[in-house]
């Protein structure tokens, strides 16, 4: 039973995150998404969420993929959530590449996946504007 875990905002979910998710999941058997809480948003990554939490939380546990949805309130508690979750392998697209492979020293292995490249939350909300 392999166990995958990947994080993110997953705001304004669009067929990018969904590509990754379905990657990540296809690279074991259960995947556990981090997701972004909307202090860690705003406090972290001065993102503001258009849809709060537990609505972001509620639309990723209706994907296939996912089998697990779980707060990420900081930086630091992907060391932790490894072993809390007792995780193989840890799954980022490429724009965070190199970012975590500290994590390999708690035994997981890490993967950076390509990201669906025309397509992202800040092209939607401009061409929304148009
Ligand atoms: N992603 C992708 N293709 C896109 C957009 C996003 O593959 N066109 C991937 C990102 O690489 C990330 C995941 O989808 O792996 C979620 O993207 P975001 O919600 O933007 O996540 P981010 O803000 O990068 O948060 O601690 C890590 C952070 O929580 C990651």
């Amino acid at each position: 039973m392999k166990r995958v875990i990947t994080y993110g905002t997953y705001d304004l979910l669009h067929y990018g995150h969904i590509n990754l998710l379905r990657r990540a999941k296809a690279l074991g058997d259960y995947l556990v998404v981090v997701l972004s809480t909307d202090e860690f948003n705003w406090n972290e990554k001065q993102k503001k969420c258009y849809f709060p939490y537990e609505v972001r939380k509620a639309m990723l546990e209706a994907i296939r993929y996912v089998d697990l949805v779980v707060p990420e309130t900081c930086w630091e508690q992907k060391r932790t959530d490894i072993h809390k979750y007792d995780i193989d392998i840890f799954v980022m697209g490429d724009d965070w590449k190199g970012k975590f492979d500290f994590l390999k020293e708690e035994g997981a292995e890490v993967v950076y996946l390509p990201r669906t490249p025309e397509i992202s939350t800040t092209q939607i909300k401009a061409d929304l504007k148009k």
